[in-house]
């Protein structure tokens, strides 16, 4: 069992029958909602909420419940993954494009949990490229302001070269910060800038972190 699957079954100890649950995206929620799916099956009775196409796929795929997030009154509770995490639970996440609809159910839910592999886990956020989320209409001048700003913006492409498109019909910008010294300056700067529907900064954003090691124990954050 390796680091993901680890995290992402011992998040199931967090599901009680009767709960609003968020469905995060990404390879590790994959084996959380495996698991997941093995207890409704088993009887558990839950409504998921779900961040991404993706995720809404594996869902109906494995009969999980779901409702939209304008369905919902409240979220009992969001499980997700995190491209990187550091010691004060900030993350960055979006390095699979969902970040914008991630956010949003994040900010519905009363209690957030990321699952992630160990090797997320870093001192200083930016080492991984920082996702923000751009209206098409206009996106090179967004990317030539990010440049001046020594941001090294990089649109995010498809295999075939195309530009990659969010479930919300965005594009994507990677910033190549290599180091972010104070996230939630950065956040607040950028959720100022015209044209950036949304960035993958979460800051403050999750109550604890479930940290999966290669030899299968399960750490937390
Ligand atoms: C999602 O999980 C994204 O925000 C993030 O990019 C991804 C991490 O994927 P994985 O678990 O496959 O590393 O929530």
């Amino acid at each position: 069992m390796d680091g993901k699957e680890a995290a992402g079954r011992k998040a199931i100890d967090e599901i009680h029958e009767g709960m609003t649950v968020g469905l995060g995206t990404g390879s590790t929620v994959y084996y959380f909602l495996e698991a997941l799916a093995e207890k409704v099956s088993a009887g558990l009775s839950i409504t998921g909420v779900t961040t991404s196409q993706r995720t809404a796929e594996l869902a109906g795929k494995w009969h999980i419940p779901l409702q939209s997030l304008n369905n919902v009154e409240r979220i009992d509770l969001t499980i997700d993954g995190a491209d990187e995490v550091d010691p004060s639970l900030n993350g960055i996440k979006g390095g699979g494009g969902a970040l914008l609809y991630e956010k949003l159910v994040a900010k519905a839910s009363e209690k957030r949990i990321w699952i992630v592999d160990s090797k997320k886990v870093v001192k200083k956020l930016g080492a991984f490229p920082l996702p923000i989320e751009v209206v098409p209409f206009g996106w090179k001048q967004v990317e030539a302001f990010m440049t001046e700003k020594g941001y090294r913006p990089r649109l995010r492409q498809t295999p075939g070269g195309q530009p990659f498109v969010t479930d919300a019909h965005h594009y994507i910008l990677d910033l190549h910060l290599d180091f972010i010294g104070n996230p939630k300056a950065l956040a607040d700067e950028l959720d100022h800038v015209t044209g950036i529907v949304e960035h993958g900064l979460f800051v403050s954003m999750t109550d604890k972190v479930l940290i999966g090691y290669s030899d299968g124990h399960v750490g937390t954050l």
